[in-house]
């Protein structure tokens, strides 16, 4: 490895700023809500790794079969020198056969995993060193909703990566928000490549929010313990039961954390005193699900020319490329 720098675009007191702001807006609304980036402590990190391995959580394996088997087409795409950026990369494992791909032509210019996560972008780092050297590595720390101007430009073209159906975890004007600030960051000739979990059969969808491990439950929970770590509250996360609902009218699986109690919940350093209802629920996360030609439409409505779209052999999971028109 030649370089590796570690770019912070949130500095912790702008993250503690955020997570007030939002914690604060969230319980006090109604229905309550919190957000989905609170999920990914280092506690919910190991979560989400662990649930991505449970057998009902088809996405995972999905994508990483698609990426695998279709690493040499993606990287066929474009001319010349590449420089990867992977959004939300957690430990970057399924993009690594396009990197492989991508060096193998001689064409693999720079690897920058970002993440709202520095522990997994450190941990990224450390693991990638020995693999390309040569390649420039480096690491973002950021908000993919807040920190899209500040993508690393090193000349070369850029292929902007963003696995895992995260992108589903937008709600539909965050999706829109999102894909115009990429596009505002990106220059033609520049690409985009998406993974999404396709719409199927609602009971496979919901069996993988739902595992018997009780895992996702757990990463769930996890929200609870993250405010009250970071903001001195006390929630009792093991009386929330977590649920995860499908919504046909829009594609959407819904999580929610329900109380199975009535509690009063002090956020101390809000000053801040909530209560909640026997059976009331908190909004934690949407994971949408799309149809092929609605994704391509959005990427299109966004500045972006969709160029291919590959699947696993059941069709679980779309991994969509398209290029910045
Ligand atoms: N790409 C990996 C991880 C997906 S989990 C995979 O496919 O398995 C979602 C990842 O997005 C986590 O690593 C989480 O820390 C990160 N993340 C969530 N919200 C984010 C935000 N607003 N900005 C940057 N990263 C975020
Ligand atoms: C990261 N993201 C795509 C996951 C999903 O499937 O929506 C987050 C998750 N939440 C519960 N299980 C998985």
């Amino acid at each position: 490895m030649s370089h590796q720098e570690l770019r912070i675009c949130i500095a912790e007191d702008d993250l503690d700023a955020a997570l007030r702001l939002d914690v604060g807006h969230g319980l006090t609304s109604r229905p309550k809500h919190l957000p989905m980036r609170l999920h990914y402590d280092g506690r919910g990190s190991r979560l989400f790794g662990e649930l991505t391995r449970q057998p009902e959580y088809y996405q995972t394996r999905s994508e990483r079969a698609v990426l695998r088997d279709n690493a040499a087409g993606i990287a066929a795409f474009g001319t010349g020198p590449v420089s990867v950026i992977e959004l939300g990369a957690g430990r970057a494992e399924k993009i690594r056969p396009v990197l492989d791909a991508l060096a193998a032509a001689g064409r693999l210019e720079a690897f920058w995993p970002f993440d709202v996560a520095e522990g997994e972008v450190r941990d990224v780092l450390a693991e990638l060193s020995a693999a390309y050297p040569g390649v420039r590595l480096g690491g973002i720390v950021g908000d993919f909703t807040r920190h899209l101007s500040q993508l690393p430009d090193t000349g070369a073209a850029r292929l902007v990566a963003f696995l895992g159906g995260t992108f589903g975890n937008f709600t539909g004007p965050e999706r829109g928000r999102f894909l115009q600030d990429l596009r505002e960051a990106l220059r033609p000739g520049d690409r985009f490549l998406v993974g999404a979990d396709l719409v199927k059969d609602p009971e496979v969808i919901l069996a993988a929010y739902n595992d018997a491990a009780g895992v996702t439950a757990e990463f769930n929970r996890n929200v609870l313990d993250v405010v009250n770590h970071r903001l001195g509250a006390d929630f009792e996360p093991a009386h929330f039961e977590h649920v995860a609902l499908w919504d046909g009218g829009t594609d959407t699986v819904d999580m929610r954390l329900r109380a199975m109690k009535p509690m009063r919940v002090a956020v101390a350093d809000l000053d801040l005193e909530v209560s909640l209802d026997v059976g009331e629920e908190i909004r934690t996360g949407i994971s949408v699900k799309f149809h092929r030609g609605e994704l391509e439409s959005q990427l299109r409505a966004a500045g972006f020319a969709p160029e291919a779209c590959w699947t696993d052999e059941r069709g679980c999971m779309g991994v969509f490329l398209a290029e910045a028109a």
